[in-house]
């Protein structure tokens, strides 16, 4: 068993991008601007904001947090959104995800210029990305294919079973390992709430992708030996007897799925760090493109 290391890959992922950094600086080019929008105050959305915050300082970009109240008007909301549009100096921005209910997040979605949109999130990057055209990649999935590249895990021809079918994760994953690409080639099988008989289809998988968001989910009776897994879920579980009050809970249920895999992917270190990693380099993108 072989643990996907995201922590560590984000690293290194980190330092060749600050090497990249400098290299534009020394060129008398612009320093990358990425800039995050956060509306409310929930806990989850704040630990990930910040850490792409302080990705930004260490790889020596520029970042600009705009932490709106949860009552914030969509009006409000895309008023930001096209400041930022019009603002030269941001190469690229986020919109934090889950958006309070009275938000309509497509339509916030739609407001995000394509040429600023770093989290790949807009209908025509989709379609982009769907056309095996130039794009940027949503963070999550872009960032298991580079784990999945870098430890050389096989996916040619391989049978991938993805469980979840979210816009963010689960459909784009399924899209981009079944096309001909690195980490891509395989075939895939999308797998949601709805399935019929998943054990059988995560028995017959040699690599399953868990996004479903639903704690230690899959069990070791439901995969088969040698398996690759990738853990995408992240639940806070309540625990007293942890300073925070919680403790981190993948859609895996580690202790009996690590046994009989060949590579897997931990929670927290896993997929987590690799989704801001990835986003430094789509925003490094953003900001060469303009260049
Ligand atoms: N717009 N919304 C937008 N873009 C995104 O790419 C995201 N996502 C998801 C939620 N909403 C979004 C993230 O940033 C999930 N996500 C994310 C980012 C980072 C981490 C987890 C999810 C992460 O760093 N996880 C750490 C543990 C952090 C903790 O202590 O809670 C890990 O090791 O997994």
């Amino acid at each position: 068993m072989i643990l996907l290391d995201g922590k560590k890959t984000s690293a290194d992922l980190k330092v060749e991008i600050a090497e990249s950094v400098k290299e534009l600086k020394a060129k008398g080019k612009k320093t990358p601007h990425l800039a995050a929008i956060l509306v409310g105050t929930d806990g989850a959305s704040m630990t990930y904001v910040n850490a792409k915050v302080k990705a930004c300082e260490l790889v020596g970009f520029n970042s600009t947090l705009i932490d709106l109240p949860e009552e914030t008007s969509e009006e409000t909301l895309l008023q930001e959104i096209e400041k930022l549009n019009n603002n030269n100096d941001i190469d690229g921005f986020i919109v934090q995800l889950p958006l309070p209910k009275h938000i309509d997040e497509q339509k916030v979605l739609m407001a995000v210029h394509p040429d600023k949109d770093v989290d790949g999130f807009h209908p025509t990057n989709v379609g982009r990305m769907t056309l095996d055209l130039p794009t940027f990649l949503p963070a999550t999935p872009f960032g298991i294919l580079e784990l999945l590249e870098r430890y050389k895990v096989e996916t040619s021809g391989q049978h991938v079973v993805v469980i979840g079918r979210s816009h963010i994760v689960g459909r784009p994953m399924s899209i981009l390992m079944s096309q001909k690409r690195p980490a891509g080639d395989a075939t895939v099988t999308v797998a949601h709430s709805r399935t019929k008989n998943l054990k059988e289809l995560t028995l017959q998988a040699d690599i399953v992708v868990a996004a479903l968001g639903i704690p230690e989910f899959l069990t070791g009776d439901m995969v088969k030996d040698g398996v690759t897994i990738i853990d995408v879920g992240i639940t806070r579980i309540d625990d007293s007897s942890k300073k925070s009050g919680y403790r981190l809970a993948g859609d895996v249920h580690f202790e009996s799925v690590a046994p009989k895999s060949s590579f897997i992917t931990p929670v927290p270190g896993g997929v987590g760090p690799m989704t801001i990693a990835m986003l430094m380099k789509n925003t490094l993108l953003a900001c060469e493109r303009k260049s």
